[in-house]
């Protein structure tokens, strides 16, 4: 290579990206919806049980499903979301209560 003294050999260089994006996991929303059948106090013991509210929080907020029909009460991880729901819709259907409860991706 006459005439060069950088060392280079003319070849296409790349320029890697070195900047990383902080990885957040996903959350999931878990939802309590209204119906019909449920007696609220069932609802607002399983706002305590499960999801570890005060009895005035419960009240509160089984009131804003009753009245709205559903709400978010919990942000979770995935696991820990599908966990909650599995546990309220297994704790409803073996007290015969149509209560339901679901998860969605926030
Ligand atoms: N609507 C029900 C009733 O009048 C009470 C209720 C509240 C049911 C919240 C479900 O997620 C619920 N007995």
């Amino acid at each position: 290579m006459a005439g060069k003294t950088d060392g280079s050999d003319g070849d296409t260089s790349v320029v890697t990206k070195t900047h990383t994006r902080t990885q957040r996991p996903p959350l999931y929303k878990v939802l309590l919806l209204n119906d019909d059948y449920t007696p609220m106090e069932f609802v607002v013991h399983v706002l305590e049980r499960f999801f570890g509210m005060t009895h005035a929080q419960a009240f509160e907020i089984m009131l804003t499903v009753h009245k709205k029909g559903l709400a978010v009460v919990g942000v979770f991880s995935f696991e820990v979301a599908e966990t909650k729901v599995a546990q309220v819709m297994d704790f409803a259907r073996r007290h015969q209560h149509p209560l339901q409860c679901t998860m969605e991706k926030e």
